[in-house]
């Protein structure tokens, strides 16, 4: 199949395009505005490739999504663009409210119109996260039958988007199926979300900000890990069903950043001990306490299991920031002095 992908110059659209060129036979179209947040070097792999195509284009602009469907004939779409953010969405909601709602709307009314036009066999595979849900207390796990709390800007507009790929399923039968995963890191995280930026603030022997007591938790998954369940929800998820998509590793903020300072003093090791840069700051507002996903219903239904466990995955991905600084070097040249590794003050 041809598969527009959204957003596939971020960090999770990228690892989907390496993932669909790599391990299947379809073809990809990349959908990317290419903001602060998209890396087209994380796409050299696929350069060349006859089976791969990079579009530049706002999911907005009604006109340049419209002349992508024409040129190019999607048999599905699986929509990742977004801004991505939640630090960002307290400071300037607007883009978020734009791009997250406004655009996803635009995608499918275009779909729509593209399958009332005789396509029939069309997918739109809408791209979510667990944070629509809310905040959990000290137990419980989300389920997609689990009422929508978001708390955040960023989680209301993820949330206002996934109600509108419900609804357009529901009234118009576009075939929709949707996807809402934990919190994922690995090779070719933009370093302002907090395992990155740990990492490379911890290489550079810089303080290390850990937002209120750091006893918030998230619920761990690695990016291959979710790669490997949106091609799998798409090719075989079941029209206007939403699945959850997580790897069942649940760890507090603080053991998160203490183990990667056991690992930069194992991988990188210096003077000091990297666990005494860690600073308890000003905790982020609203900050929800702890979200964790029941992803029993993709295992029974799609047979999809994460293969990295917390432990294998963050020493893979430790292991990766330290053999390519390229990567990551170049984002700092390009972003020295914005948020990139800013610590907020305590
Ligand atoms: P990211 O911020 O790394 O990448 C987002 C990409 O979307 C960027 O390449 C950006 O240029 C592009 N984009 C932004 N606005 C656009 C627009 N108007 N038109 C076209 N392209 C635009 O994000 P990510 O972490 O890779 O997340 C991808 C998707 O997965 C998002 O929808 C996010 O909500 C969801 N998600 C993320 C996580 C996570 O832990 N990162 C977890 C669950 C779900
Ligand atoms: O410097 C920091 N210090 C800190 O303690 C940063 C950046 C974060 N944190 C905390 C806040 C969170 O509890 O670490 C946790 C993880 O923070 P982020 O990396 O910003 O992720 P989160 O807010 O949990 O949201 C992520 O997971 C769900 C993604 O950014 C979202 O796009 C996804 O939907």
């Amino acid at each position: 199949m041809r598969i527009l992908v959204t957003g596939g110059a971020g960090f999770i659209g990228s690892a989907l395009c390496r993932h669909l060129i790599s391990d299947t036979a379809h073809e990809v179209v990349n959908l990317d505005k290419l903001t602060y947040a998209a890396n087209l070097d994380s796409l050299k792999s696929l350069d060349g490739n006859p089976r791969y195509r990079f579009v530049k284009a706002d999911i907005c602009d009604r006109a340049a999504v419209d002349a992508v469907f024409r040129e190019h004939k999607p048999d599905g779409i699986i929509h990742l663009a977004a801004e991505s953010h939640v630090d960002r969405s307290i400071d300037g909601p607007g883009e978020f409210i734009k791009t997250n709602i406004v655009g996803t709307y635009t995608l499918l009314d275009i779909a729509n119109a593209y399958v009332r036009d005789g396509h029939k066999s069309f997918r739109f595979h809408h791209v979510s996260t667990d944070e629509v849900y809310g905040s959990l207390g000290d137990t419980g796990e989300f389920t997609e039958e689990t009422p929508y709390a978001p708390n955040s800007p960023y989680s209301a507009s993820k949330a206002s988007s996934d109600h509108l790929a419900r609804a357009w399923h529901h009234t118009f039968h576009l075939p929709v199926v949707m996807t809402n995963c934990s919190n994922n890191y690995g090779p070719f995280q933009f370093p302002e979300k907090l395992i990155p930026l740990v990492l490379l603030r911890g290489l550079e022997g810089k303080e290390l900000p850990v937002y209120g007591k750091g006893d918030n938790v998230r619920d761990w998954l690695y990016v291959d890990d979710h790669a490997r369940a949106l091609a799998l929800v798409f090719e075989k998820g079941v029209d206007g069903e939403k699945y959850n998509v997580g790897g069942h590793n649940e760890v507090a903020n603080i053991k998160v950043v203490e183990t990667i300072c056991a690992l930069l003093d194992e991988l990188a090791p210096k003077a000091f001990k990297h666990r005494d840069l860690i600073r308890f700051v000003q905790d982020r507002p609203g900050h929800d306490k702890r979200y964790a996903i029941d992803a029993s219903k993709i295992e029974r239904e799609l047979g999809w299991k994460p293969r990295e466990t917390f432990e294998t995955g963050l020493k893979a991905t430790v292991a990766w920031y330290l053999e390519n600084r390229w990567w990551w070097e170049a984002i700092q040249a390009r972003y020295s002095g914005q948020r990139l590794g800013l610590a907020k003050k305590a």
